[in-house]
């Protein structure tokens, strides 16, 4: 049975509060591109994206990673669920941007390293950070979010399931048992 920890409305203020704090961080605005990764990461990242509109009247332009290809652990047991993705698209050049990916969640941080690896072959990016709904602890690389929605400790045998309405019919976070 999954245990829902996060609410509709707490998820949608996590994902408000990200945005004001990609606001104060950044003074120049028209230098970002969002950038989600499928499949999840693509609905939060138009969602900061139509916030950053409402709250700052900017058109922050907002891609697609498809990280299959660059996963090094792809073979492993326990990624036993690829994301459902069919390429990458990015709608501008990244050259010179400030690249901020968005995922839905971080576990050990291999996804996110193959997401830069899928980015650096697509341009030179000026900056890039990570903005993720929730980081659930177990990191086996030196990557870390600069953008966190809500940390929840997991353990080994728990999964976080991220609903967004887009996809899932409602927004929420709840933890089940592997
Ligand atoms: P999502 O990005 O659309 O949420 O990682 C690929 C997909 O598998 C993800 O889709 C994610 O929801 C789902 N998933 C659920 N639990 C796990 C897990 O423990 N590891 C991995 N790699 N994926 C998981
Ligand atoms: P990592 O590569 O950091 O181990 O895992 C991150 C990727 O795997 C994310 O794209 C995320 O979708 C997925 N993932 C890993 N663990 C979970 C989890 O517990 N729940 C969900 N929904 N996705 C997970
Ligand atoms: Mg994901």
């Amino acid at each position: 049975m999954a245990k829902q920890v996060v609410d509709a409305v707490t998820m949608q203020r996590a994902l408000t509060r990200i945005t004001y704090e990609i606001i104060e961080q950044n003074k120049a605005l028209d230098e970002l591109v969002l950038v989600g990764i499928k499949t999840r990461g693509i609905y939060l990242a138009e969602r900061i994206a139509s916030r950053l509109k409402q709250l700052e009247n900017v058109e922050v332009p907002v891609g697609e990673l498809d990280i299959r290809l660059y996963r090094d652990d792809v073979h492993k047991a326990d990624h036993r669920q690829q994301p459902d993705v069919t390429g990458s698209s990015l709608p501008v050049s990244i050259t010179d941007k400030h690249v901020i990916l968005v995922d839905d969640v971080i576990f050990t941080g291999r996804t996110i390293r193959a997401a830069l690896d899928a980015l650096m072959d697509q341009g030179r990016p000026q900056q890039i950070s990570l903005a993720v709904l929730v980081d659930r602890g177990h990191r086996e690389l030196p990557i870390r979010p600069d953008f966190v929605g809500k940390n929840i400790p997991t353990s080994r045998h728990e999964e976080i399931n991220v609903a967004v309405s887009e996809i899932d019919g409602q927004d929420g976070i709840s933890i089940g048992q592997l």
